[in-house]
């Protein structure tokens, strides 16, 4: 092949990769709760190392749990005119504002992992697991393990969020099928191992060391991570004692189901980036009959198959 025309089959090729490249470069707002547990920096790497995976330019922003931090964060992508916006809403009020600006500015809004109590017609869809769904696995499974008696106390997530209102009405829609199953104390730990810990500190002072107390039902994993830290700080065997129920399926909760120091857990699974990339590259590329839930599943894990998971998932 002659010189001139090596030259302009390569720089045809180099145009073909640059096109390719290019086309798939979104540049995407990811507007994210914060980092306050195990799951949520998990779920935050994955959709970073998604996004790198896909060329997408991702302008991410931890709100520290704030959201007026999230509303700064969401007009700000507006300004930026991103090609699409991502959000994590830490409550489901106080949204319909900054979603009625997206859509003037023609920009799609996409939940993800949390929900928004704003007219549906403001987002395109909700990629996330069902946490009402959660709160009935939950319930099923200490109703069983109970034989359908036991005095719970409840240690609840973010006051407000999607989350701590969807567990605690999916397990009490259960449990309200047993009249001996009795919530007798609940509060809000806001979803972390230090406010877990708080709150099963004044239960366990408040019922004279858990008196009478079958089991704790935790809205996420890392509540109950302090709740097992304050029970054996009082001399309790927590998963012998007390029963443990909750929701996250970390890997150290994992552990905990392995050694017996927890019952079970509902997993939420963090590795769900692949699934809201594709809704909102599918979008932007033209798809527009979506479901305004793209659901993401919830698997109960016990002590009887903890180890093999952690094996599977490469974990000791
Ligand atoms: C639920 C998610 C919750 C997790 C908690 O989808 O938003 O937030 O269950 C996290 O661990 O704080």
């Amino acid at each position: 092949m002659t010189r001139t025309k090596l030259l302009g089959a390569a720089t045809f090729g180099f145009g073909l990769l640059l096109a390719a490249g290019s086309a798939s470069a979104l540049t995407i707002g990811f507007s994210q709760v914060g980092s306050e547990g195990d799951w949520r920096p998990a779920f935050s790497k994955d959709m970073k190392d998604e996004a790198a995976k896909r060329n997408i330019d991702l302008k991410y922003s931890d709100a520290q749990g704030k959201e007026e931090n999230q509303l700064k964060a969401v007009r700000s992508f507006i300004a930026q005119k991103v090609d699409a916006i991502i959000i994590a809403p830490v409550v489901v009020t106080g949204w319909d504002a900054v979603l009625k600006e997206a859509k003037a500015a023609k920009i799609p809004v996409f939940l993800a992992d949390r929900d928004v109590d704003s007219d549906p017609s403001l987002f395109v869809t909700r990629i996330s697991a069902d946490f009402n769904l959660e709160g009935r696995l939950a319930g099923a499974w200490l109703a069983q393990a109970s034989k359908g008696k036991c005095d719970v106390v409840e240690l609840q997530g973010t006051v407000g969020s999607a989350p701590a209102l969807q567990r605690k009405k999916g397990f009490e829609s259960v449990t309200a099928l047993f009249p001996d199953i009795k919530i007798v104390k609940s509060q809000s730990g806001d979803f972390t191992t230090a406010g877990g810990k708080e709150v099963a500190e004044s239960f366990i002072k408040a019922t004279n060391g858990f008196k009478g107390i079958c089991a704790v039902y935790a809205h996420n994993d890392n509540m109950q991570l302090g709740a097992i830290q304050a029970m054996k700080e009082a001399g309790l065997k927590p998963g012998k004692d007390v029963l443990l129920v909750s929701v996250d399926g970390v890997p150290d909760m994992f552990r905990l189901l392995a050694a017996g120091e927890a019952n079970a857990s509902v997993e939420l699974k963090s590795d769900i980036g692949k699934n809201i990339y594709d809704v909102v590259e599918a979008y932007l590329k033209g798809k527009t009959d979506f479901p305004k839930w793209v659901l993401i599943p919830s698997d109960l894990h016990t002590q009887a198959d903890a180890a093999a998971e952690l094996a599977k998932r490469g974990l000791k």
